[in-house]
């Protein structure tokens, strides 16, 4: 293998590169020092900024995301930080004009085989369980251990905005999820839009969500706070504005919320396929009148092709759905 690369570097070498302008050595340095201060300033003023939402985490789901985050990031230093100081010592020491003896021959080097060898297959055994167990222990299905019960929240996306539906508390808001801190909220969520993804990066990762689709996100907070939420999942003109405010609150401040929002405008059927036409919103809060709503957007997907384009058929089918009872259920859940 050492002898391969050899053959290759001596080709390499002879191949003529374009001559590159020498800098002094105090202009190089300058260089250097400019490159630094601005990649360190950069990041100060970043941290600064509070622009780290995923290292800046308030919430249990996010808290372990982060930490394993961290470890990763802290075993893969393991290698790069021995690599880079290698590749600064052999540039330095094999410079041009600095005579230091080539001595290339590695390959029976049973030890360095055993250490370049073995420093990898260690590091991905590890990262590959301590993952695959958190991975796991964070299922968003999952309920979070509490001795509250979890508030129930369901969440529609639409173009281009976020409607959250209370179906205990009779109430609905856009661009706004408030719930108690301290207290697990169980996400129900779908999308009555194109394809987009639920992310409040301090309190949860990312959950995708779709049309016809029910998934669920568990989540709580640890401190009262205003966390930002948005969609990470690119759809479309509006997407940019596709943002919303969760607010962790305190239980009196949260109830304070609700009596607010059932002062808001009543959420029918009627009033929702108006929210659901393509538009950004402001925060909006709704006295939910229709509890059907977030079952209606799921049920608008179910059929594959709307009835008018359902080709007569000699022979009688069973119909798509399986039964009779069920289309009969569904009538007038449809405009
Ligand atoms: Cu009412």
């Amino acid at each position: 293998m050492m002898r391969v690369i050899e053959r290759v570097l001596a080709k390499a070498s002879r191949v003529k590169l374009p001559s590159v302008p020498r800098l002094s050595r105090t202009k190089m340095t300058v260089l250097w020092l400019v490159g630094a201060a601005l990649v360190l300033g950069l990041l100060v003023a970043l941290s600064l900024n509070h622009s780290f939402p995923l290292l800046q985490t308030r919430g249990e789901i996010a808290n372990r995301q982060r930490d394993l985050l961290v470890f990763a990031t802290a075993l893969a230093l393991l290698v790069l930080v021995p690599v880079y100081f290698m590749i600064f010592t052999f540039a330095w020491r094999y410079r041009a004009g600095h005579k230091q003896e080539y001595k290339p021959e590695w390959d029976t080097h049973k030890s360095y085989e055993a250490l370049w060898w073995g420093i990898p297959i260690a590091i991905i055994s590890v990262l590959a369980v301590v993952t695959w167990v958190t991975s796991h222990s964070l299922d968003p299905f999952k309920p979070l251990a509490s001795s509250q019960k979890p508030l129930q929240v369901q969440v529609v996306a639409l173009q281009w905005k976020w409607l959250f539906i209370y179906p205990q508390e009779g109430v609905a808001s856009v661009n706004e999820v408030a719930f108690p801190a301290g207290r697990p909220v169980e996400f129900t969520m779908t999308s009555d839009a194109p394809m987009n993804s639920f992310w409040i990066p301090q309190l949860a990762g990312q959950i995708y969500v779709m049309s016809g689709m029910s998934t669920k996100l568990h989540v709580s907070a640890d401190t009262t706070g205003v966390y930002e939420g948005m969609s990470s999942n690119i759809s479309g003109k509006g997407f940019a504005d596709m943002k919303f405010k969760a607010r962790a609150m305190t239980v009196r401040d949260f109830d304070a919320w609700v009596t607010k929002a059932h002062g808001g405008e009543h959420l029918t059927q009627q009033r929702y396929d108006m929210l659901a036409k393509p538009s950004t919103n402001k925060v909006s809060y709704f006295h939910v009148a229709d509890r059907s709503v977030y079952d209606n957007v799921i049920m608008k997907y179910m059929h594959s092709t709307p009835p008018n384009e359902v080709k007569p058929t000699e022979e009688k089918v069973p119909s798509r759905m399986g039964s009779n009872e069920m289309e009969h259920n569904m009538e007038g859940m449809h405009q």
